[in-house]
């Protein structure tokens, strides 16, 4: 019989016995768990979509499995203002568009399909997805992921970014776009545990803002230059901020009913504050960002919406989440999730039509 050490260690692994494997048996074991975590994954991805799973997919689930291979390396170094690879401010090129295809050709060979990254040298003590929900600007995206799958890489961290598209032109929808991107990415990816929500023409200008979950929700675009580089106001929570999956269950997610512009943001704002979280932030000489021109969507009425809003939290969220997913895509630089909202079936839901 060959020798186990001569063939890979799955097929060794599904080989008749496992005998031969001898002291690799707990890595077999490791890894047929893993098998068993992709297989839960690949089921819970047939219960959950109405489209058959297509060999993108299946690429895609196997995300969790490329973690067996980290098992051995040291854990990730935390990185502070001292490390010396974060060197605090930077610039963002905000005047020069590139093409998909040369950002293709400079990133892609350092990503997984779909837009994932898992650094090589340690093992990243958070798996991060960067969710940004999205509709008509194809340059802000370009000049977005230019910026940040460097920004995200120099922070040794475990990421995926997933674009999350609204089809269609009915009125926007940021915060349903948000738990959309929350929910698919962890039928995706179930070892996902923490999620940065970030507007698509926000850039941040320091290596020092960690992307990487703590043990309270992290606003972190506070100091925005449009904005006269200071925080609007206390509470707000809108630009890019951060959950793990444990907060985000925990308030049922975004509320699912501002269609259009604003306080979907305030909305969440006020979930995590009323459920024994604190907002935290970066202090504001790190927490810099820039954001893009683009123009101003008319300001909404959203006091009623905001007022009742707190008496739906646990009825209207994640667990009322409905979408068509017209589309899924793994791209070389990000994940595309597309989706059609009925505006008038998520209001009738919560009894606001
Ligand atoms: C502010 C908040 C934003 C959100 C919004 C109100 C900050 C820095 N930003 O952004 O988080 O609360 O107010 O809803 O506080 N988008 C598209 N296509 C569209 C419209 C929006 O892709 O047609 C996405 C895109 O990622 C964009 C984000 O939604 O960055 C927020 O929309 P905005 O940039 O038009 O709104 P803004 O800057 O007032
Ligand atoms: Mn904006």
């Amino acid at each position: 019989m060959m020798k186990c050490r001569k063939l890979a260690l799955t097929r060794c692994c599904l080989s008749r016995t496992l005998t031969p494997c001898r002291g690799r048996q707990v890595l077999c074991l490791l890894t047929l768990l893993m098998a068993s975590v992709t297989l839960s994954a690949v089921a819970l991805r047939m219960r959950g979509s109405e489209a058959p799973l297509s060999l993108s997919d299946f690429l895609h689930i196997l995300f969790p499995l490329e973690l067996a291979g980290h098992r051995r390396v040291p854990p990730c170094a935390l990185l502070d203002g001292n490390d010396t690879e974060l060197k605090g401010p930077i610039d963002a090129d905000t005047d020069s568009i590139p093409s998909l295809a040369e950002l293709e050709e400079w990133l892609a060979p350092s990503l997984l399909p779909g837009g994932l990254f898992i650094p090589r040298n340690c093992r990243p003590s958070h798996k991060i997805a960067v969710i940004v929900p999205f509709r008509d600007r194809r340059v802000h995206l370009k000049i977005f992921l230019r910026h940040m799958h460097p920004f995200l890489q120099r922070q040794n961290l475990q990421y995926g970014i997933f674009i999350v598209e609204q089809a269609g032109d009915g009125p926007f929808n940021r915060a349903l776009l948000m738990n959309v991107g929350y929910r698919e990415a962890l039928l995706l990816h179930p070892s996902l545990d923490c999620f940065i929500f970030h507007d698509v023409d926000l850039l941040p200008l320091d290596d020092r803002i960690r992307y990487s979950c703590g043990g309270q929700p992290v606003h972190l675009s506070a100091n925005i230059d449009v904005h006269g580089n200071k925080l609007m106001y206390a509470n707000l929570f809108g630009g890019a901020s951060m959950l793990t999956k444990a907060m985000m269950e925990n308030v049922n997610g975004f509320s699912n009913v501002f269609f259009g512009w604003g306080g979907e943001d305030d909305d969440m704002s006020f979930r995590v504050r009323s459920h024994d979280m604190k907002i935290t932030r970066y202090n504001l000489d790190i927490a810099r960002y820039t954001m893009m021109r683009h123009v101003r969507e008319n300001k909404n009425d959203r006091q009623k919406l905001l007022i009742d809003g707190r008496k739906r939290i646990h009825s209207d969220g994640l667990n009322s989440l409905r979408y068509e997913r017209v589309r899924l895509d793994l791209r070389p630089l990000f994940t595309l999730i597309e989706v059609r909202i009925n505006q008038t079936q998520v209001l009738t839901d919560q009894g606001l039509l």
